[in-house]
Parts: structure tokens; sequence; C-alpha cells
């Protein structure tokens, strides 16, 4: 697909739509959160998937413009979770140049007290896709989230651009370990020390440790005794639809 393309689909009012990935607890196999996956519904093409088109809405500068329709979004997802009483926080992903836009802190920041909702059913999920250039700039407006009572979530932990520098500037409550871990962990042990090893320096500094990439119910047991106690993958929730997870929200309590 072009970038003009994705440029008038960004900007439009057709063709995005935000999925939901359950996040579980390990523990006791319940659903606490959910995090925002984007698709594009192509006319012609079907349904494209954000590694085609956000790299692209990123050099194009367009990266605040997607957040801010995938926060409106959200934000209506909530308030109908709410009405049926079975909201749970959910993440948007977001790269380090959009957070680090103050106009974007705000824009979500004014759409949650528009809602009445509480900020801490919104988190933010830094994406590493790029080196980042500003720490300082990120650092103030993750503070500004954080004091909002909104979460920070750092995403693809292990395999980004995050150093342990980012690790100890900017305010987090939670690290996704990237799935190339949990992917290898059972025939490397190197891969699964790294993973233990990484859980327990997020656990020391009071961080919720997610492994992502959980396509097997049996490597459960072995998440847990690395240090994991939530996970995301497809054995345990596919991206779906609202009426999908509400569904399994209601059945679960
Ligand atoms: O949807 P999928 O599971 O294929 O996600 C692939 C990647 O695309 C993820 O790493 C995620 O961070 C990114 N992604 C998905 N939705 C969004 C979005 O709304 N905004 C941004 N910036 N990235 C997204
Ligand atoms: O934000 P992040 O880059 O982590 O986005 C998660 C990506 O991983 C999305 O593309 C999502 O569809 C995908 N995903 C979610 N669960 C699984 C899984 O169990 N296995 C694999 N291979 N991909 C997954
Ligand atoms: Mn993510
Ligand atoms: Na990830």
């Amino acid at each position: 697909v072009s970038d003009e393309e994705i440029a008038a689909m960004i900007s439009g009012k057709d063709g995005l739509r935000v999925l939901l990935q359950p996040q579980v607890d390990l523990m006791t196999g319940r659903i606490v959160s959910a995090e925002a996956l984007a698709r594009w519904q192509h006319p012609r093409l079907g349904v494209v998937m954000p590694a085609e088109f956000i790299p692209a809405v990123n050099r194009m500068g367009l990266d605040k413009m997607l957040f801010e329709r995938v926060c409106v979004r959200v934000i209506d997802t909530l308030l109908t979770m709410r009405r049926m009483g079975v909201a749970v926080p959910i993440a948007i992903n977001a790269p380090a140049t959009t957070l680090s836009d103050q106009r974007s802190v705000d824009f979500l920041l004014d759409r949650i007290y528009a809602a009445e909702l509480p900020a801490s059913l919104v988190r933010v999920e830094l994406t590493e896709d790029q080196p980042i250039k500003e720490l300082e700039v990120l650092r103030a407006s993750l503070l500004k989230l954080e004091d909002a009572g909104c979460e920070v979530s750092l995403d693809d932990f292990g395999s980004g651009h995050a150093s342990l520098k980012l690790l100890s500037a900017i305010p987090l409550s939670e690290v996704k370990i990237d799935q190339y871990f949990v992917a290898r962990m059972r025939r490397s042990a190197v891969a699964f020390e790294v993973l233990r090893t990484a859980a327990e320096l997020a656990t020391r500094l009071g961080w919720r440790v997610v492994a992502e990439g959980v396509e097997n119910v049996a490597d459960i047991p072995a998440l847990r005794a690395a240090g994991c106690r939530y996970g995301q993958g497809f054995a345990l929730g596919r991206p779906m639809p609202l009426d999908e997870l509400m569904l399994r929200l209601r059945t679960q309590r």
C-alpha cells in the first residue's frame, strides 16, 4: 500500500479498526486488562496489519493523528464497558515521538476528564520502534501522565531500544517481555535465563511483568517460575472485537 493511501486512511473517517487483546493473570487465569491493537480495513486488500502501516505512519509524522484516533476509540470502548459493568484498563500503543509531545498527552487527558473516566483505566504502552532522542522531554510527559493516574508500560522489553538508562529515567508500572524470549525459552537455557533475569530486574523495581506471545498453555508454569505474573498471547486470547472481550469478562465474574 502506498504512503498516500495510508495518509488518507489515518486522516480520513473510515478504515481504522481497533481490536483488543486480553492480558491474563497467570496465577488466576483472569483477564486483568487489554491492549488496543490497530487494524486497517482496506476496501480491496482486506485487513492490513500494523507492521504494514505503522512504520509509514511514523515516517510521515502521522503518529499523533493515529494516537488521537485510537484514544477516542478507547475512551468510547471504556464507556461501553463501564455501562456493562466489565471495565478493565486498556493500553494504547504509542512511540516516543507521540508520547514526548505535550499536545498528545493533553489530548488524551482532556478526553479522559471529559468522559469522567478514572485515569487508571487508560494506560500507554511505549513502543520501542525508534531510539529515544530526547530523554528529558519524554520523561516529563510520562511523568505528567503518571501524575494524572495513567500507567506507563514498556513494550517489547529486551528487543527494542530501551537502555538501562531509559529504564531508570522514566516512570513505569509494567514491562512486557518480548515474545522472542517466550518463543525460545523451551529450547534455549540462555533465553530462559535472560527472561528470568529481566523479570527479576523489573520485579525489583516494582513493575508488573508481562510475558508476550504466550502461544502454549504448557509454557505457563515455566513463565510463572521465571517471574512473569501476567501473560498475553494467542493461548490466552487473540486480539478480538469489543463484544467478544466483554463476553469473556462477563463470564469470568
Ligand atoms: O497488531 P499486531 O499484533 O500485529 O501489532 C504489531 C505491532 O503494531 C505492535 O508492536 C504494536 O505495538 C503496534 N501497534 C498496534 N496498534 C498500534 C497503534 O494503535 N499505534 C501504534 N503506534 N502502534 C500500534
Ligand atoms: O505491541 P506489540 O508489538 O507487542 O503487539 C503484539 C503483536 O503480537 C501483535 O501483532 C499481536 O497480534 C501479536 N501477538 C499477540 N499474541 C501473539 C502470540 O501469541 N504469538 C504471536 N506470534 N504473535 C502474537
Ligand atoms: Mn504493544
Ligand atoms: Na511487544
